[in-house]
């Protein structure tokens, strides 16, 4: 079989890419490890910046997003109890939207017509600087798919980033010593907005996925086990974290979904090798606590989509030759406010009293400073790319 892009990964990297390509007349085929209904349980970002709204739109899956998600002018911060809330829309004149990645993953699935080949094991990337092609296993029968160009978009623990050897790679990586365990509920959302809340104990965070069902997170050691936490003892914890009257006004209820994710920050460069280009958390991975991993992942297939298209059609090959150095500068600019958000709202085990006066500093500056605010709300709710 012969393909112009095979794309590795039915996550919403490779489902974008797939529909973008598709949309251009250009032939590709997604190869995927897991089934459609694994890829759909699984539970992960709740925040689509303006750019992955507008690039939804140009994919022609944006109905739904616009009917359902709910937009959100700002976010509250609280630090131990303290409350400030960030305007958006005042403060830059922007917002964000609340709708879920599996919504996102479902809308793409459904629009696309092309071949998304599931349960394909043991993908193997080949010859991807001279003469490209992926070879897999379904039901027992190895195949062999040529190609012109490889889009690696197979997350974090994917075998694109893998496949290239470790010499021609440069890697940055920061673990944190904590994760998010995470709770789903069939609940009103504590508040209108969004929650992110410092607290000795730890961070917590109050999120939503509509208006009857909530999502929240609390910090918790890194080698903590999800079947230590009764839906009971994370109520208690949460509401420990939160000020009294959030506290007082939580619904809680049966947990339809309980997961715990570590905390990394991680960028892998270059992001082309020959014919094979890295997109999504196949190329970086940041924290949670700015909302940017599926924002990121959209932003760099919109740049490798146009790129692709223009090297298909015997164009031009300079977006693919600048694909590596344009999204890089994006997604260290993301990695930093990922990293910043974490370090004000987290709880460090090695922080001392010294490091604790100073995220309390950093929360009292932001609560002050209209700049500061600014600042933020610039970064959340999306860099100009
Ligand atoms: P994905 O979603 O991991 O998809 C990769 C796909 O590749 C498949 N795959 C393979 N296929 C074939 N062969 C192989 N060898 C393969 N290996 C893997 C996988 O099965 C999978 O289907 O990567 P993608 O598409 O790059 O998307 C990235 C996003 O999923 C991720 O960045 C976000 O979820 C991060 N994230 C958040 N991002 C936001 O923008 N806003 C948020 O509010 C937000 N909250 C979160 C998050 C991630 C979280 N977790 C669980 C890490 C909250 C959490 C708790
Ligand atoms: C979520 O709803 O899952 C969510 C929202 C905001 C974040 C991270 C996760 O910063």
């Amino acid at each position: 079989m012969r393909t112009e892009v095979i794309i590795i990964g039915a996550g919403p990297a490779g489902l974008m890419l797939g529909r973008l390509l598709e949309l251009a007349g250009v032939d590709a085929i997604i190869l995927e490890r897991k089934s459609p209904d694994y890829v759909l349980g699984r539970i992960r970002a709740g925040v689509l910046e303006q750019g992955s709204m507008d690039l939804m739109d140009r994919a022609g899956v944006g109905a739904r997003m616009h009917a359902e998600g709910l937009i959100h002018h700002g976010v509250e911060l609280s630090f131990d109890g303290d409350r400030q809330r960030l305007d958006f829309t005042d403060l830059i004149g922007r917002h964000v939207m609340v709708y879920g990645q599996t919504e996102v993953t479902r809308d793409l699935m459904a629009a696309r017509k092309a071949q998304t080949i599931y349960d394909a094991e043991n993908v193997e990337l080949h010859d991807f600087d001279t003469n490209p092609h992926v070879t897999y296993t379904k039901d027992g029968v190895t195949h062999r798919i040529d190609c012109r160009f490889i889009a690696g978009c197979d997350g974090f623990h994917g075998v694109s980033r893998q496949s290239v050897p470790q010499s021609a790679l440069t890697t940055f990586e920061r673990v944190y010593p904590f994760g998010w365990l995470g709770i789903l509920v069939d609940k009103p959302p504590v508040a209108d907005e969004l929650i992110y809340a410092h607290h000795a104990r730890g961070f917590a965070l109050c999120s939503q996925r509509s208006p009857t069902r909530s999502r929240y997170y609390v910090q918790v050691p890194t080698d903590e086990k999800v079947e230590a936490w009764s839906d009971d003892r994370f109520w208690d914890e949460l509401r420990a974290r939160l000020n009294p009257e959030t506290a007082e006004a939580l619904q809680t209820g049966s947990s339809i979904e309980k997961s715990i994710a570590p905390l990394r920050s991680f960028v892998a460069e270059p992001l082309r090798f020959g014919c094979l280009f890295l997109a999504g958390d196949a190329a970086h991975i940041v924290p949670p606590t700015g909302a940017k991993g599926l924002n990121l992942a959209m932003s760099d297939v919109a740049v490798l989509a146009d790129a692709l298209i223009e090297a298909v059609s015997e164009k031009s090959e300079a977006g693919i030759n600048a694909y590596s150095a344009k999204v890089l500068d994006r997604i260290w600019k993301a990695e930093r406010f990922s990293w910043w958000m974490t370090s004000l709202l987290h709880t460090f085990p090695d922080a001392g009293a010294f490091g604790r006066r100073i995220q309390r500093a950093d929360f009292d500056y932001l609560a002050s400073s209209r700049i500061a605010q600014q600042s933020l709300a610039e970064n959340y709710t999306g860099l100009p790319s």
